[in-house]
């Protein structure tokens, strides 16, 4: 069936995470993530808010770090990476595993993004997410409206973690969960 569905998937997560696109997921990735963060939030160097949102940041890459015992320190290559996340949420899920990195996804790419802190991410809010992961804009409207379920031009917090478990473990081509960060047969640039 689409057994390389899932593993794209995985690739191109780890590909988009990988903000230097050096082929390796390392400290500077997550750091230099909350750096354009701050810059973006306005947030002055060394305030509360800002040690917020690094230590948020890393909170993903420690959890990686911990789960997936790379054979480099701090170093998680690709294929460490899709050997963890096809083991733990390829044809059996992981139900643990699933609501773990459901969970500091959601963190890592909604609420970093909701500027506004209404609970909800716009349009203008999920472009700022692609610029900073360089993603392909012209897959932005077509993610923006396969993330919003119900057409109201927003992202809810329920819509999103639905969309990020569809991401994580469905199987189905045509799942619209699959958009949500981009297009996931394509490279990130
Ligand atoms: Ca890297
Ligand atoms: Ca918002
Ligand atoms: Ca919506």
């Amino acid at each position: 069936m689409h057994a390389d569905l899932k593993r794209n998937k995985f690739a191109y997560f780890f590909d988009l995470l990988d903000l230097n696109r050096n082929g390796l997921l390392q400290h500077n990735d997550f750091s230099d993530m909350a750096e354009l963060v701050r810059k973006e939030l306005q947030l002055e160097e060394g305030s509360e808010e800002h040690k917020y949102v690094a230590e948020k940041a890393i909170r993903l890459f420690h959890q990686l770090l911990n789960d997936i015992s790379p054979m480099e320190h701090q170093s998680i290559n690709k294929d460490e990476w899709l050997s963890f996340f096809e083991e733990n949420l390829g044809d059996q899920v992981d139900e643990e595993v699933l609501a773990t990195y459901q969970e500091l996804i959601y963190l890592y790419v909604f609420d970093f993004f909701d500027h506004n802190r209404d609970g909800f991410i716009t349009s203008d809010e999920y472009k700022r997410f692609f610029d900073i992961f360089k993603l392909d804009d012209q897959y932005l409207e077509k993610s923006f409206s396969m993330l919003d379920s119900n057409g109201d031009k927003k992202v809810s917090r329920y819509e999103m973690l639905a969309a990020i478990e569809d991401f994580l473990i469905s199987d189905d081509p045509a799942s619209s969960g699959n958009w949500a960060f981009g297009n996931w047969e394509a490279s990130p640039k």
